[in-house]
């Protein structure tokens, strides 16, 4: 066969030629197309072709390499289409899409926003505060003194190198900041994250959260303390809720008072939770200190008032059937996401 002759046979084969996927296809760009293509070594016998056919032999090199080019690019873009089509077969456009998963609320955040729902039905604003307080409005506007055990460095969190930058313990430095600010009537609810250094167990945390309220005007009573906690009893923990004050000591209330409910879980018969008393402790209040409102630029001869706080985690765990603070911190979805709310 002369070098023409093989010239327009693979002319021919590349016309012929079906490669019918992927594979194929590959396979015909390597043969005709590829560093070691069959075409290549024809043109090296260009020279032995006589000068009057040398033309004709160029111009025949030209169109199988030409061919060679349009066939594979041809091919291809087939190949690529028919691929597309054949997802496009899958894809149900018309079909509803998949579901997005909602979060759950935190335990502690339902049963804060519980707490804060009930007393904003009764006209407490919410009053929040930053949580990196200075000595004076976390103690000593509260009128505790310098050498009380709660300011030592043991239990209350310090900013290093600093003897009066510290994390709150409580929020009543939020009320505190709010009566320096603000003239009575003050009818307030402080919820919020504190801190208290201690050691971590299934019952103590370095970190919880709570709930203060405070009510100052002309004439408010303990009497007023009285109902006002009954309301929440009874909405916190239902209808027929019974509360008992116990006589008790804070450095910023005078008289102050330990309350306790019912117990919610056994109805008072007798349980694991209330140890069987009857009664579970759940806040701390009193009328608030003269000295207090003296402290924080409200006159205690015209204005009285009186204040109270509660911890969140406890009551969630109450509720909840938890018997393990650190649950509570350890964002462990498992576990969070067990929990259902309405707020
Ligand atoms: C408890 C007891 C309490 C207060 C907090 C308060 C705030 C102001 C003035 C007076 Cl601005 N008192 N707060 C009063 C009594 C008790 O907390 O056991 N908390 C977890």
């Amino acid at each position: 066969m002369t070098v023409f002759e093989n010239l327009q046979q693979i002319i021919q084969d590349i016309e012929a030629a079906q490669p019918q996927d992927v594979e194929a296809l590959e396979q015909f760009r390597i043969k005709y197309l590829g560093s070691k293509n069959i075409i290549k070594p024809l043109s090296k016998g260009f020279r032995d072709v006589p000068n009057e056919q040398k033309k004709e032999f160029g111009q025949l090199l030209n169109k199988a390499k030409q061919d060679a080019e349009q066939k594979f690019q041809g091919l291809k873009d087939n190949l690529e289409t028919a691929a597309d089509e054949a997802v496009g077969d899958d894809l149900d456009l018309t079909a509803p899409a998949e579901p997005i998963a909602l979060g759950s609320r935190h335990p502690v955040s339902i049963t804060m926003n519980r707490i804060i729902d009930i007393f904003s039905r009764i006209g407490f604003a919410v009053a929040e505060e930053r949580e990196i307080e200075d000595d004076w409005h976390n103690f000593t506007a509260m009128n505790t003194p310098e050498d009380h055990p709660a300011r030592d460095m043991q239990d209350t969190y310090y900013l290093k190198n600093s003897t009066s930058m510290l994390l709150r313990t409580h929020t009543s430095s939020v009320q505190a900041r709010t009566m320096t600010t603000q003239q009575p009537p003050i009818r307030i609810i402080a919820p919020g994250r504190v801190y208290r250094n201690e050691t971590i167990s299934a019952r103590s945390h370095c970190q919880f959260h709570q709930v203060e309220g405070l009510y100052i005007d002309k004439d408010v009573s303990f009497a007023d303390l009285k109902q006002t906690l009954l309301y929440f009893a009874e909405e916190m923990y239902g209808v027929g809720t019974k509360i008992r004050l116990r006589p008790s000591y804070f450095p910023f209330t005078e008289p102050s008072a330990e309350m306790d409910v019912s117990c919610f879980i056994c109805d008072s018969k007798g349980c694991n939770v209330c140890k069987y008393t009857g009664w579970v402790e759940i806040l701390g209040c009193g009328m608030v200190d003269p000295k207090v409102l003296e402290n924080c630029g409200i006159d205690p001869e015209i204005y009285s008032g009186f204040a109270f706080g509660m911890g969140v985690e406890r009551q969630a765990m109450m509720q909840y059937g938890i018997n393990d603070i650190r649950l509570l911190f350890e964002n462990d979805v498992r576990f969070l996401q067990q929990f259902q709310s309405a707020l």
